[in-house]
């Protein structure tokens, strides 16, 4: 069956591959899966036919047969458990691994978004400088947990799993910000994470279609 998601028909980064169809994507590499993309218009976000497949008006979707799901963890997830590769066999690691798919969107990615989200919105006020700081000092405080678990090891919990591949994305948002630079062991391993050829594979083809979308 045809897997088909939904990407920005323009996305406001240009193809730097923050937004979340690319850690859709890569998974879908990192596991060899044939996938389609739709561009979505901000405009066609909201509009029926979308929101009946996502409620919110957003991408990523997914589609497989009579399968639609949105949400980038749950889509991630389902492609996890459905097929090989990306979640280790025995349970305990594979309770872990998703455990961290969690703590990636649960615990990490928050304080991330407020701090994107600040600067966008929040930026012009008054007590913005202010405000920026305390979201950068939440933010250090995870880097430096994560940091510590990491510690030497390659990956968070043996070989790469699915929690690996939505930590690494959930970082890689945090870059553009410097942010990310003050931790160099977690630098160290977002910058493993990309060198993936699935991730590659993933970001060039997101930035082919974003430049084919503005051309
Ligand atoms: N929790 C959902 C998930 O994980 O799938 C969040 C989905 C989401 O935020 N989607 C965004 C969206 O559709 C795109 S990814 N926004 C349009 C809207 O809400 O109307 C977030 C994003 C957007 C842009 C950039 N960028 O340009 O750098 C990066 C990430």
């Amino acid at each position: 069956m045809t897997i088909t998601i939904t990407a920005f028909e323009h996305s406001p980064d240009g193809g730097m591959g923050l937004a979340r169809d690319t850690r859709v994507r890569w998974a879908l590499e990192e596991l060899g899966l044939p996938y389609e993309v739709r561009p979505v218009s901000f405009a066609a976000m909201k509009e029926p036919a979308h929101l009946a497949l996502h409620p919110f008006g957003q991408i990523p979707t997914y589609e497989e047969g009579d399968l639609a799901l949105f949400e980038s963890g749950a889509i991630i997830f389902h492609i996890a458990t459905h097929h090989a590769g990306l979640l280790p066999d025995e349970a305990n690691a594979r309770a872990r691994a998703v455990t961290w798919i969690f703590a990636a969107l649960n615990t990490v990615e928050p304080p991330i978004l407020e701090l994107v989200t600040a600067r966008i919105l929040e930026g012009d006020k008054p007590w913005s400088k202010e405000r920026m700081q305390l979201i950068v000092d939440r933010i250090c405080q995870r880097m430096d947990q994560l940091s510590a678990r990491l510690a030497d090891a390659e990956w968070l919990d043996g070989t790469f799993n699915a929690g690996d591949l939505m930590m690494v994305s959930v970082l890689l948002r945090l870059r553009p910000s410097g942010v990310l630079n003050g931790f160099p062991s977690l630098a160290a391993y977002v910058a493993r994470g990309e060198a993936r050829p699935a991730y590659q594979r993933a970001f060039a083809a997101q930035l082919a279609f974003n430049r084919a979308g503005s051309a």
